[in-house]
């Protein structure tokens, strides 16, 4: 008998036991791990997001994964005290994108930090969406909000879906690539995505729940392909996947800004709290880092070794 043809697809959702796959050319199918495959470890750690081969069993006719290809990125949920035993919430995800909004409500920079850290704990890029602009009462009030990201390298988008302003760059940095949308609620996730794919009838956050009306109950992230290329992934919010496991001393990795001072300071393990001869805290009292960024620091830090003690 011949090989079954394979195809090449992505993993759009899950229930743990039925996946949803789609192809190439866009077609989507249910598909299973099936037979000896399923005892196989590197099979059982199937994530929403693989990059996998698919094929027909001719003699059922049902669908079924017949291998993985190897991840560009992981966003995981790392077991707590650093230990094993990773859990792949999204595999291949290549942006985090951190929506937050000038007013209605205000925007949470501890919440962003803490976003920002788990991206950078996962070694995915970033940038942030500042929406809502058009409720600023105060455009520099913007600006100097963005100056902390900017200054730590992150792209900062400014957006307003009510005056259609800023979506055509933003959309032009979805194309093609796999983003994690996250921010607080209300903040204008959903609206921006309905202005930017007008023919996407799904909307994120909601679509979860859409899926679930299905045969099967999805669990954990959702994969939405974008019109023209791409993908948006809901996850029930990046506070799922948390900075569980991210060791307190390798903190300061994840400012970006703090990074060229951080072989600096008098004291090889330096925090950056009360040491005397720290690099970090002399440039936080001369003002060249963010005194704001600088806080959500200190503040990560103390709950990270907080929890440290727990293990
Ligand atoms: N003025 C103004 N209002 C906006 C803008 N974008 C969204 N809104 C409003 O903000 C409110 C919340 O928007 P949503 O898109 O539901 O927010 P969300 O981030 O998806 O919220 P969750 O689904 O709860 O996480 C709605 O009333 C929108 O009409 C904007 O650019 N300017
Ligand atoms: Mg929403
Ligand atoms: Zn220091």
């Amino acid at each position: 008998m011949n090989a079954p043809a394979l195809l090449r697809a992505v993993v759009l959702s899950g229930t743990g036991g039925v996946w949803r796959a789609r192809a190439l050319d866009g077609t989507e199918y249910d598909v299973t791990l099936r037979g000896r495959l399923k005892q196989e470890s590197r099979y059982s750690k199937l994530a929403v997001g693989d990059d996998v081969d698919i094929a027909e069993d001719p003699r059922v006719g049902a669908w079924s994964i017949t291998g993985i290809h190897p991840r560009r990125t992981v966003l995981a949920r790392r077991a707590p005290g650093g230990g094993r035993g990773e859990r792949v919430v999204v595999a291949n995800v290549d942006q985090v994108v951190i929506v937050f909004s000038i007013a209605k409500p205000e925007p949470h920079v501890r919440m962003i930090d803490r976003f920002l850290v788990i991206a950078e704990g996962n070694e995915l890029p970033a940038r942030l969406v500042v929406n809502k602009v058009d409720l600023a009462d105060d455009p520099a009030a913007i600006d100097s909000l963005a100056a902390d990201y900017e200054r730590a390298g992150y792209p900062v988008h400014r957006t307003s879906v009510k005056q259609n302003a800023g979506l055509d760059a933003l959309r032009a940095v979805l194309v093609n690539r796999v983003s994690a949308l996250t921010g607080p609620s209300g903040v204008g996730k959903s609206s921006l995505i309905n202005a930017l794919y007008p023919g996407l009838t799904l909307r994120v956050g909601e679509i979860s729940a859409s899926v679930n009306k299905g045969r099967h109950t999805t669990v954990g992230a959702v994969l939405v392909p974008l019109p023209g290329g791409g993908y948006v992934v809901d996850t029930p919010g990046l506070r799922e996947v948390g900075m569980w496991g991210l060791p307190s001393a390798s903190l300061d990795h994840c400012f970006p800004e703090f990074r060229p001072m951080l072989g600096e300071c008098r004291f090889q393990d330096c925090r950056h709290l009360t040491e005397p001869g720290c690099a970090v805290r002399a440039l936080v009292d001369d003002g060249a880092l963010s005194a704001a960024r600088y806080e959500s620091y200190a503040k990560l830090l103390a709950e990270l070794s907080e929890a440290e003690k727990l293990y």
